[in-house]
């Protein structure tokens, strides 16, 4: 075996490690962004979307999440509930407040229990959270944390549930925004309102990890390329 084999040999392996060793430290970060507006008779926040995001961030470890929730909301729109869902038995979950500062001093009121709570029409969710009139405005950012012996983002995967009075369920998380602008309010009225939804992605780490290692692999066969000519 010559020298350069060796080098490359020597990263693949560094390579093969890195990727091996991945899964173990696998962090998974959970994206809702909120879109779309999904009331029979609801109106759409007037910026751009989406209006509000959820991340569940478990850090690479287990049994504490973050949840942060962020709002692109314009003119006086405001956040008057937020409604998600667990994969797991919600009624053990500790929620708590962590960063509120946004609120200006408001505070959030917080419900958990599997198929608590039911918004709009739709169906039934594992925890709300409800602001106070004009509170969650703007872009404005706070934080909750989530514990659970076990717990990973990935258990906040889950759909509404149908049930009584509700319609079909199947939503990843839902929320309810007030004092939005439509045609026909006059100066200073904001007489809409909407409930809106979207879709939910995952971000495992071992995908950047990965991109690490094949990365390192490019650079070593780029060394050995040049060097041989
Ligand atoms: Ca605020
Ligand atoms: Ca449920």
């Amino acid at each position: 075996m010559n020298k350069l084999s060796k080098s490359f040999y020597g990263l693949a392996l560094g390579a093969f490690l890195l990727l091996g060793w991945a899964p173990a430290s696998m962090a998974t970060v959970l994206v809702i962004e909120l879109d779309t507006e999904f009331s029979d008779d609801g109106d759409s926040p007037n910026g751009p979307a989406p209006w509000v995001t959820l991340t569940f961030d478990d850090g690479g470890g287990s049994g504490s999440v973050t949840l942060t929730i962020t709002s692109n909301l314009t003119g006086v729109e405001w956040i008057q509930s937020i409604y998600f869902n667990a994969t797991v038995a919600s009624g053990g979950i500790m929620l708590m407040d962590d960063n509120l500062t946004d609120l200006g001093g408001g505070s959030a009121t917080k419900t958990k229990g599997d198929d608590c709570c039911k918004a709009d029409g739709d169906g039934f969710f594992d925890f709300l959270i409800e602001f106070a009139n004009g509170d969650f405005t703007g872009t404005d950012a706070i934080t909750f944390t989530l514990t659970e012996i076990g717990l990973t983002a990935s258990d906040f995967d889950g759909l509404s549930t149908a049930g009584p009075g509700g319609q079909g369920g199947g939503l990843t998380s839902a929320a309810h925004i007030q004092s939005i602008v439509i045609d026909g309010d006059g100066p200073g009225q904001a007489s809409g309102s909407g409930w809106i939804t979207g879709d939910t992605t995952t971000v495992p780490e071992p995908a950047t990890l990965s991109l690490l290692g094949l990365g390192l692999i490019g650079f070593g066969l780029s060394r050995r390329r040049r060097r041989v000519a």
